[in-house]
């Protein structure tokens, strides 16, 4: 079957954060009013999809549903763990053991319960800027020190700072480390080798590893996901992160899996973690990892073509601007500093675009550190929506 990713779906009164909640997350307030209505916008900021979800999915919700009863669920039939690991040992040569595995409602969540049960009171959370805000807000949230090292920029193409990171990890009060593998905003896989010499420092140091790999699926068509905790099969200081809710647009039916192979750490999840499941997202989750094959390679080709739109019409259109393809993720991370003068560059980006060109788009502050003149756009979308987007964006920096 061959799947139309140029649908345009209509998602109003969906209660889709997409549509109705860009006020409150990204202006932090819900009156702030715009030249554009709402339907009006190209939005390409929150990441998740303007595709539907496969129909192998949908099919495996509608025959949920059809059993009627919704009653109290958790994971117990090991369907669940042999589809989800059939999935990570077939793209990733990776297999855990099923002990290990918990569910969380997101991996948002997650790291905010992680946080809590790694961290004393003193000890500091490492991250690498730029950043997802929630790794910081994570951190802030128990009122842990927050330690950031910034990624090199080489004309696009980030590195980790091995140096920098060293220093870091070997300061007495740096306990954990929440690592983005492959890496939002920046889209970087890290190689082999990067992974190797980050780990290692982290294992030097004694440090927890919380490796986010929630975009590990969504890689150019040829780049391969490495899982950190596949380089390290004997650290038990290290969770990883992994959910079907980025790859198969899933993020409202909150279910993502943690692996855990400590049991110290995984007793006191167990200990402290509400665990009932909602039954239409294992159904969901199942399904995905099961059937949901066919479908990902579709979209992997239709966002390759999409990166390579972006890279020709930047090219084309606004030459100064810096950006390489994403080698993971949907988004597209692109440096339009040099469009951004007259005290432009100090403006907090997502406004600026959102009043001079009708794109809600994230960027700048929103990234924690390091990423300013930088704008981030989705383009998990139709490509004449991503025209449209890069359009205006065009019209706006070319004024000058
Ligand atoms: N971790 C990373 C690295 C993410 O990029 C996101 C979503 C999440 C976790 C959220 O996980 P969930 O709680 O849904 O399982 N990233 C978003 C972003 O960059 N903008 O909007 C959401």
């Amino acid at each position: 079957m061959r799947y139309d990713f140029d649908e345009i779906i209509d998602r109003k009164g969906t209660n889709a954060m997409s549509v109705e909640g860009f006020r409150q997350y990204i202006f932090h307030d819900d009156r702030i009013q715009f030249p554009y209505k709402d339907d009006e916008f190209v939005r390409m900021w929150v990441a998740d999809m303007e595709f539907a979800t496969p129909d192998v999915v949908r099919n495996a919700i509608k025959e949920r549903v059809d059993r009627g009863i919704f009653g109290y669920t958790k994971i117990f039939d090991p369907e669940y763990y042999n589809a989800f690991v059939k999935w990570t040992r077939g793209h990733y040569g990776w297999n855990f053991e099923k002990e290990w595995l918990v569910t969380s409602p997101g991996i948002i969540p997650a790291l905010f319960e992680l946080v809590g049960y790694i961290c004393e009171r003193c000890e500091k959370v490492l991250i690498m800027t730029p950043s997802y805000a929630y790794f910081k807000h994570a951190s802030d949230f128990h009122g842990r020190g927050l330690v950031c090292s910034n990624l090199k920029n080489d004309a696009g193409y980030y590195m980790m700072d091995f140096d920098d990171l060293r220093k870091k990890a070997a300061d007495g009060e740096t306990k954990l480390c929440i690592f983005c593998n492959p890496h939002n905003p920046t889209g970087r896989v890290w190689t082999k080798e990067e992974l190797e010499t980050f780990g290692q420092i982290c294992v030097e140091n004694d440090l927890w590893i919380v490796s986010d790999e929630i975009h590990c699926d969504l890689l150019r068509t040829g780049k391969k996901h490495i899982p950190l905790a596949k380089l390290f099969p004997s650290y038990s200081k290290l969770v990883t992160c992994m959910a079907p809710s980025k790859t198969f647009n899933l993020a409202g039916l909150m279910f993502s899996n943690i692996i855990i192979p400590d049991k110290g750490l995984r007793d006191t999840w167990k200990a402290r973690h509400y665990d009932f499941e909602n039954p239409l997202s294992i159904a969901t989750a199942q399904a995905a990892y099961a059937h949901g094959e066919e479908w990902l390679r579709q979209l992997k080709m239709y966002l390759d073509e999409n990166f390579a739109f972006v890279e020709s019409y930047l090219k084309e259109h606004l030459p100064e601007a810096e950006f390489r393809v994403s080698e993971a993720t949907y988004l597209a991370w692109v440096n339009v500093g040099a469009y951004l003068k007259g005290g432009k560059d100090d403006a907090f980006l997502p406004l600026l675009f959102a009043e001079k060109a009708g794109v809600l788009l994230e960027g700048g502050d929103m990234f924690v550190a390091n990423s300013k003149g930088y704008i981030r756009l989705n383009l998990a979308c139709p490509r004449a929506t991503v025209k449209t987007g890069l359009e205006r964006i065009r019209a706006y920096l070319s004024l000058g």
